[in-house]
């Protein structure tokens, strides 16, 4: 398979070619107008006549356009492929190294280091690719989700990718949702990928944006209303006069942080603004044709004349009324005006004093933000201010670096005392070797991305993150305070005067074109079959995995409960990133992390917990490894939106790898869920949230039944107390008939192995 740097025209006029016949069987069988989501989804069934398609309740299977991976998650993906006896991907696939780069110096030197101190991981990842033809982008091409939106997202497409905030492709009216790495699996061995028939949620946008109020800020007011598991289950689809007044790159902001709402994905329509952004990245050909079939690239009129008839809810939002938001800590739903932050920092205790602020991240690192934010420092300088706090600045592409680089806008940073990073996630995924600060000092900062889970930036549980649009970020550091409100306040400069800083003025693309800098993509060879894919047996960063045992038929009994969490349990508790991440190649070295994070919800106690063997507290991870070589079974119990935040499917294979066999929570984040059953574990949950209340420390369970597994069935979970009396409580599941396969099999790659004969 060529994969080239780019979405090759032919696939997307493949895609538009079919759109007339599959409309028509789409609104022959959802009975009404198609929504723009409905409409691509339908165009990529697998079976359009026979799917069902019943919201929020049928699993149907579908063919993505294509498959996009991140080094941080890939080497898993690859390494699960690779023991799929396939010759080559299935589906034009990428790879995109950017998670591991670590920020401390500057890009260029902070790129030398990742280059070096990964080189083992790099090359793995650039013959894989090379050996199964899929194209590789190398470190320092920028963020995965900023190099698809340049050159891979097209309208009316559907791609997977293996991280959470692949729907920033949204922003082009593509449906991209993020998976876990077997799942993507499935699709580059040429099977279907598999997913609920989503609910739909409009969001109705009129208006247009003033002021200090970015595209950002539409998405932090959505997080406050739907809240991080608002979304579950559900497509957002934003369209209205307010919509059709963004950019591209800003509507992919919107898009991008739909993650935080647990959404399936979010979109917008095809408009004038995509179509300017996909010229301007050189794809003329592709907004041609999109052109040419733009009724089929948004929604049926009806629905924007009557939302309420086609979405499960709307959402109305006036963006001139809109004011800028800032969301956190901790979470990034809890969300107030920028003017009240103040006020509720002094009531909350939280520290005032900006310690450091950070602009980038896949969610706002495009060329317009990087403008808005320049002219903020152009204009602080002229009126005499500099940057009060530290400011880290992460161009999300090499195509945005060299374009800002060229246009003078990285001196603009400069001049008010800001580094700039690599084309990377850098702190924003943890990666920040962090020398201003010490753990234990309460601190706060101000960053543009997207989540802000504790420890995620720096790795300190001390470090209070709020997140924000770049505009903000930019005046909350050049005043060095959470209580400045940029539209009112005034700060005082090094003449003594009092100056306000003006709004910040950005460019939508850039007027002289985009410089795509240096080379950074490497496509596979024509014939991949004699490249050498090495992984070193004595290697601590990479492992060829020993795939999990087949489901002996019988029921599970006698599980200790290795944890119970409370509250938030985010794929970040359960396998943190930061200095784990250099172990997401290697099974049992970063199982070294299991739960980490989780809250003991006996002890309050952060990552400790009882070890039944000897009635020891020690840390989780440390009781799983003894667990796993003692062979004793166990379960993790936990709260609301299990493993809400991101993709990793290591969350769900190192429970596995050491001895988990089921997870019971009260509720799950999607993707989570998905990796657990992928993985051969079964997610259930309780069926009375109050049973979560009945597991004790020290008791055991069983998960009974289980022959009788079946779509829509309830599973029966029986709690023995050390005094030996039992419980016998109901749990409830999301199997459809061809997810238990993966149970039975061991996991789902077995099955895929089984199919293929190897
Ligand atoms: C994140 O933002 O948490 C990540 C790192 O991009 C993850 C993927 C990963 O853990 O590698 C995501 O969002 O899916
Ligand atoms: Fe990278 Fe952060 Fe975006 Fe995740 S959210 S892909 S870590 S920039």
């Amino acid at each position: 398979m060529t994969v080239a740097a780019s979405t090759p025209i032919e696939l997307i006029r493949g895609v538009y070619a079919s759109l007339d016949e599959r409309f028509e069987i789409g609104r022959r069988r959802i009975d009404r107008p198609l929504t723009l989501a409905e409409k691509i989804l339908v165009n990529h069934l697998d079976d359009p006549e026979g799917a069902a398609l019943e919201r929020g309740v049928s699993y149907v299977d579908l063919r993505p356009d294509r498959v996009a991976m991140q080094d941080a998650t890939a080497q898993m993906a690859w390494l699960q492929f690779m023991t799929a006896g396939l010759d080559e991907v299935r589906v034009p696939t990428t790879t995109h190294c950017d998670h591991l780069i670590q920020a401390r110096d500057d890009g260029r030197t902070d790129l030398l280091t990742a280059v070096e101190g990964n080189r083992e991981v790099y090359d793995f990842l650039a013959s894989v690719c090379a050996r199964y033809g899929a194209g590789f982008w190398k470190p320092g091409s920028g963020i995965i989700h900023q190099v698809v939106l340049e050159q891979y997202a097209f309208p009316g497409g559907m791609m997977i990718g293996t991280d959470s905030h692949t729907p920033n492709a949204g922003g082009l009216a593509m449906v991209a949702i993020g998976v876990g790495g077997a799942e993507a699996v499935d699709v580059m061995a040429g099977f279907p990928w598999n997913v609920r028939w989503p609910r739909l949620i409009g969001v109705h946008l009129t208006g247009e944006l003033s002021g200090w109020a970015a595209p950002k800020d539409v998405i932090l007011k959505v997080a406050d209303i739907l809240t991080v598991k608002g979304g579950t289950g559900a497509i957002v689809e934003y369209f209205g006069p307010g919509a059709r007044s963004l950019s591209a790159t800003g509507k992919g902001t919107i898009c991008n942080m739909g993650a935080e709402i647990g959404a399936t994905t979010s979109l917008f329509a095809y408009d004038d603004a995509v179509a300017r952004y996909l010229k301007s990245t050189g794809r003329e050909a592709v907004a041609d044709a999109a052109d040419a079939v733009a009724h089929h690239l948004r929604a049926d009129d009806e629905v924007e004349a009557d939302p309420g008839a086609f979405f499960d809810q709307v959402i109305e939002l006036d963006l001139t009324t809109l004011s800028p938001h800032i969301n956190g800590p901790h979470t990034p739903d809890l969300s107030r005006p920028v003017a009240d932050l103040g006020a509720e920092a002094e009531r909350e205790g939280w520290p005032m004093e900006v310690s450091a602020g950070l602009i980038g991240s896949c969610t706002n690192s495009s060329y317009e933000d990087i403008t808005r934010a320049a002219s903020i420092a152009r204009d602080a300088l002229a009126k005499g201010l500099t940057a009060r706090a530290p400011l880290l600045v992460t161009p999300g592409s090499e195509q945005v670096r060299a374009t800002i680089e060229r246009d003078g806008l990285l001196a603009d940073f400069e001049a008010i005392g800001a580094k700039v990073l690599a084309n990377a996630c850098g702190p924003c995924i943890g990666q920040w070797d962090r020398q201003d600060m010490e753990d234990g000092v309460p601190n706060s900062i101000v960053t543009s991305y997207n989540r802000n889970f504790p420890k995620r930036n720096d790795g300190y549980a001390t470090t209070h993150a709020f997140v924000t649009s770049p505009e903000t970020v930019m005046a909350l550091t050049i005043a060095g305070r959470l209580d400045f409100d940029p539209a009112n306040d005034t700060l005082t400069n090094d003449a003594g005067e009092e100056v306000c800083l003006s709004v910040g003025d950005g460019e939508e693309l850039p007027a002289a074109g985009f410089d795509p800098g240096e080379e950074t993509f490497q496509s596979p060879p024509a014939d991949g079959s004699t490249v050498e894919v090495v992984v070193s047996p004595t290697s601590d960063r990479l492992q060829v995995l020993t795939p999990f045992p087949a489901w002996d038929g019988e029921d599970i009994t006698g599980l200790a409960v290795l944890v119970k969490a409370r509250g938030k349990c985010t794929t970040d508790h359960i396998s943190m990133a930061g200095p784990w991440l250099k172990y997401r190649g290697h099974l049992e070295n970063i199982s070294d992390n299991v739960y980490m994070g989780a809250v003991n919800a006996f002890t309050g106690e952060v990552g400790t917990g009882l070890d039944i063997t000897d009635g020891g507290t020690r840390p989780y991870p440390d009781i799983a490894r003894r667990y796993h070589e003692a062979g004793i079974g166990w379960v993790a119990i936990g709260d609301e939106n299990m493993g809400e935040g991101s993709s990793r499917e290591h969350a769900a294979m190192e429970p596995r790898f050491r001895g988990a066999r089921a997870v019971i929570a009260r509720s799950f984040a999607r993707i989570h869920e998905t990796n657990l059953k992928k993985q051969g574990l079964l997610p259930l949950t309780f069926a009375d949230r109050d049973d979560y209340d009945l597991i004790g420390l020290e008791d055991r369970i069983s998960v009974v039944g289980l022959t009788d597994l079946a779509p829509d069935e309830q599973v029966e979970v029986v709690i023995t107390s050390p005094d030996g009396s039992t419980t016998t409580i109901t749990t409830n599941h999301t199997y459809s008939a061809d997810q238990i396969e993966w149970f039975r099999a061991g996991s789902a790659l077995n099955l895929i192995r089984q199919r293929t004969g190897s």
